[in-house]
This record gives C-alpha cells, sequence and structure tokens, in this order.
C-alpha cells in the first residue's frame, strides 16, 4: 500500500493540526468511565409532564454548542438549532401541533401505530408545548455548506442531525434538565413558524425540555430496554 503524505503543509484547505487535546486514560479508568456514563444516561427518561420552572438561556446555548459538535458528513454540519422560550410561539407550536396529533390519533395513523403507542398512554393533548420553558426545533440543512452560501451540497443530512440530535439530548440530560423528542406528523408547520428557509431546511425534530413537573412519571413500557445480547454482537 502506498501512503500519501501531505507535502503541502502552507495550504490552509489541506492542512492537519496535531491531535492535542485527546486525554488517554488508565485502563481501570476507562472502564470507570464507561460503566459510570451507562448509569447516567441510563437515567434519561422522555418525559410529558414539564414544570414552568425557568431554565436559564446559557445552560440551553451551551447544550447547543455540544451538539455543535458532532461529527458531519464533509464537516458541513448540516443543522440549524431554534429555541423557543417565548410564550406566544410556544403557544402557536402547541395549536399546531395538537390540530395534526387529532387526526393522527383519529385514524391517520393507522391501527397497528396506535396499538404501538397504547403502552406510552400518549394522546394529542400536549400542554407541555407551552409549559416547558424550552423548546428546541432541530432542522437539517440540505444545503448550504460549511459556509451557509444556500448552494453548496451537504452529505448524509439525516445521519449527521441525528448524531447532533444525540448529543444534544446528551448534554441537555447531563445538564440536570429532562428531555422529551416529539415528531409531530408532519412537521411541516415548525418551518413557517420558526422563520426558517424551506428551499433550504427541513424540520427533524422537537425536542423539549426543562424540569420535570412534581408527579411526573414514565410509562413502565418505556423501561424495557433490550439487553445488550439484543443489541449487539460482538466478533472477537
Ligand atoms: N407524535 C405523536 C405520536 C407518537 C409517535 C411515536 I413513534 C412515539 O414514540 C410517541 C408518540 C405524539 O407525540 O403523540
Amino acid at each position: 500500500m502506498i501512503l500519501k503524505v501531505q507535502g503541502n503543509h502552507m495550504s490552509s484547505l489541506e492542512s492537519h493540526y496535531p491531535l492535542s487535546d485527546f486525554i488517554e486514560y488508565p485502563a481501570e479508568e476507562m472502564s470507570a468511565r464507561a460503566e459510570q456514563n451507562y448509569q447516567q444516561l441510563k437515567r434519561r427518561h422522555s418525559i410529558r409532564q414539564f414544570s414552568h420552572r425557568p431554565v436559564a438561556k446559557e445552560v440551553i446555548e451551551n447544550c447547543i454548542r455540544a451538539a455543535g459538535t458532532a461529527p458531519s458528513g464533509a464537516n458541513h454540519q448540516p443543522w440549524h438549532f431554534v429555541a423557543i422560550h417565548n410564550s406566544q410561539v410556544k403557544g402557536q407550536i402547541r395549536q399546531a401541533a395538537e390540530e395534526l396529533e387529532q387526526s393522527f390519533y383519529q385514524g391517520r395513523a393507522g391501527q397497528e401505530w396506535l396499538e404501538a403507542l397504547k403502552p406510552l398512554g400518549t394522546d394529542a393533548d400536549k400542554p407541555y408545548l407551552e409549559k416547558a420553558p424550552w423548546l428546541i426545533a432541530v432542522f437539517a440543512k440540505k444545503k448550504g455548506g460549511l459556509n451557509n452560501d444556500g448552494e453548496q451540497t451537504n452529505y448524509y443530512v439525516h445521519e449527521s442531525v441525528g448524531i447532533a440530535t444525540g448529543f444534544l439530548l446528551q448534554a441537555l440530560h447531563n445538564a440536570g434538565l429532562a428531555t422529551l423528542t416529539h415528531t409531530p406528523k408532519p412537521m411541516s408547520f415548525l418551518t413557517g413558524i420558526c422563520g426558517r428557509d424551506s428551499d433550504v431546511e427541513r424540520p427533524y425534530m422537537l425536542i423539549v425540555t426543562g424540569y420535570p413537573d412534581t408527579g411526573a412519571t414514565i410509562p413502565a413500557h418505556a423501561l424495557n430496554k433490550k439487553t445488550l445480547d439484543d443489541i449487539a454482537t460482538f466478533i472477537e
């Protein structure tokens, strides 16, 4: 195999830097950290009863910064996050989402889907869309490249935005906030309400975040997590 070495380090487009912020942990610490992270992350539950309690904007900003560190196709970072605290806008989102959910639950979903949702106990009523202090609408950008020029193609957009959304959920949880992923179908109403350009972006997911309300519950069904054997195969 021929290894091609980058010769021209003056070219800013192709230059590389030393990996200077990687931290190596001793093997024991690595194992402990992996276990601790699992223990922390398994305490993240989707909840649907949020408190009115405010959450500082700077917390949301840093969680979005964390999401923005996600890997992405050609590093185009094809995402945009709209963080909504404004009560009027949250009210508009609730109204639009509930209208769609009503037809969804009245039959548009189809019998099989409605059966699958029964153990979660969800319905068309979405008071948390107004009550939670923050809604974060995640948009996926089809075009724009690194410089958001509106024309350059973005690559692996769904994969990239999915990873960034995962980072966001992890960051919010780590900060001590509860989360809910909400995907009203169709979600296109979010584009107008959030003032985004429908030629370039599609709504990907709505994340509800804040403190849980007193007495918040988790559906028992949601605690049934597949085991490692169910979800993984090791080829050693
Ligand atoms: N978007 C609807 C329905 C819904 C769909 C799935 I898949 C869920 O895991 C949960 C809910 C709602 O939010 O009620």
